[in-house]
């Protein structure tokens, strides 16, 4: 994810597709150099601390095996353990880190002679200084250097024949200790998920300028290919995969499919979609539609309830309390939108209506993982909030505090098993039905913003990236 600036200016003269990159790594090496160096003091605090509490001696985290299909000789795409990452900003299959407290952390890499594929890459940049690296050729000798003579090692990772090894394996009280504390970004952290917002909106502008010049003109798997072009991420390098959602197909929350035919008529588009930088995500959606109708308008509501809601998004704040706050505010969006009888909105959130049109809870928590870890955590010692019975999709229940990295994405959608639900309801006489079924044909909206909470006001660190690219 080097800076890439590709510009072929001959492009007319031999007739091929101009391609430009408009993205280009801000951050100078020397400041994330720095930045990993105080980040990796902090990742290696954290894990002392979680030894002395756990009564451990070291641990080891494994970045996982790339594994094989079923009865096939191919591989399926590797994705590294996410406390490997945390450590270590590049991806190697196969290779474990040993932190015992005081000493300087061992990176053992393994360096296959598989002539069929290209080698892993090999250890280098800003972080190599900050390890002891050792390579060896197979998973023998990874246990012969990791010298396991201690009971009291304890193994993270993916649960390979090679973690048998370990008395303590993937220990849940370990996992509560670190996922609670990851929650707080270092400025490391925050520097790549900025990273990653800016990755993304070069994607999303690109999409949405295609799709606003050309009407009716992409399908969905073609602007899933303009968006991984023009973030230079391949598929599996993303931090999940692309919803790219033509009109009614936004209405499905997680659309995984990519249709290979333009929709004769367009009537909205909802992209959710990011990018990674040094393994750390972000994660983005937005939603257009046609001009001048009351699908725009409702876009419009949306996301000035997303802007109210961040602006509430201050530490010491329960995300509880903002998700509550979102459907309070979108009785009134429905309100607004005549998509109610219009004096019904006080009820209209007391009878959980707004809980049929925005199923999903209001965001969480962002990082080595699009949905990071530790989100229903309230101490490191393991005790959780649940979310209640009325939201069970909320993914964060958290008290907000500065340096949490989050996604506030509130949306409304026309999902016809949740209407038909509705409509068979007691409140089904409080909807303005003629007006919900215009909507079925656009889908849904959502707006989705990676927000940093600090000390004061938060920062919108994708507002900032798609300024840079002249979105809102
Ligand atoms: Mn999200």
């Amino acid at each position: 994810m080097a800076c890439i600036i590709h510009e072929f200016l001959f492009a007319e003269y031999i007739n091929v597709t101009i391609i430009f990159h408009s993205y280009t790594q801000k951050i100078t090496l020397d400041k994330l150099k720095t930045l990993y160096s105080k980040h990796l003091d902090k990742w290696s605090r954290r894990f002392t601390e979680a030894c002395e509490i756990n009564k451990l001696d070291g641990i080891i985290v494994f970045s996982g095996s790339q594994n094989t299909r079923f009865r096939d000789d191919n591989k399926y795409p590797f994705y590294s353990e996410p406390y490997f990452n945390a450590l270590i900003p590049q991806v190697f299959p196969n290779s474990a880190i040993k932190i015992m407290p005081g000493d300087k952390p061992v990176l053992v890499h393994t360096e296959s002679t598989d002539f069929w594929h290209k080698s892993p890459e090999t250890p280098s940049g800003f972080w190599t200084n900050y390890f002891k690296i050792l390579t060896v050729s197979d998973e023998k000798e990874m246990l012969e250097v990791l010298e396991i003579s201690s009971d009291k090692l304890a193994a993270i990772g993916e649960n390979a024949p090679l973690l048998a090894e370990f008395s303590t394996i993937n220990d849940q009280a370990l996992f509560d200790y670190l996922d609670f504390h990851r929650a707080y970004k270092t400025e490391y952290e925050i520097a790549c998920i900025t990273e990653a917002n800016k990755i993304a909106a070069t994607g999303h502008a690109v999409v949405q300028k295609k799709l606003t010049l050309k009407t009716n003109k992409y399908s969905e798997f073609e602007l899933n290919q303009i968006y991984c072009n023009e973030t230079q991420q391949r598929e599996s390098e993303l931090p999940y995969q692309n919803i790219v959602a033509l009109n009614e197909h936004a209405s499905t929350l997680h659309y995984q499919n990519l249709n290979k035919k333009a929709p004769e008529t367009f009537h909205s588009f909802l992209l959710d979609a990011g990018a990674t930088f040094n393994g750390y995500a972000s994660d983005i959606t937005r939603t257009i539609s046609e001009k001048k109708s009351n699908f725009e308008n409702l876009i419009k509501s949306i996301n000035e309830l997303q802007q109210n809601i961040c602006a509430e998004a201050k530490s010491g704040v329960s995300f509880i309390f903002l998700n509550e706050l979102t459907h309070v505010l979108l009785a009134g969006v429905l309100k607004e939108n005549n998509l109610i009888k219009a004096e019904a909105e006080e009820i209209i959130y007391e009878r959980g209506i707004t809980k049929f049109f925005l199923p999903h809870g209001l965001g969480h928590l962002l990082g080595l993982q699009v949905h990071d870890k530790g989100g229903y955590l309230s101490t490191p010692d393991g005790k959780h909030i649940k979310p209640s019975k009325d939201h069970p999709f909320l993914r964060l229940t958290r008290h907000l505090e500065p340096n949490f990295v989050l996604t506030i994405e509130p949306g409304i959608y026309f999902i016809p098993s949740l209407l038909e639900k509705l409509k068979s309801s007691s409140s089904s006489n409080l909807i303005n039905w003629t007006e919900v079924e215009k909507m079925m044909v656009y889908g849904g909206v959502r707006i989705e913003d990676n927000i940093l909470v600090t000390h004061g006001e938060h920062l919108n660190l994708t507002r900032s990236a798609f300024k840079k690219v002249a979105l809102s």
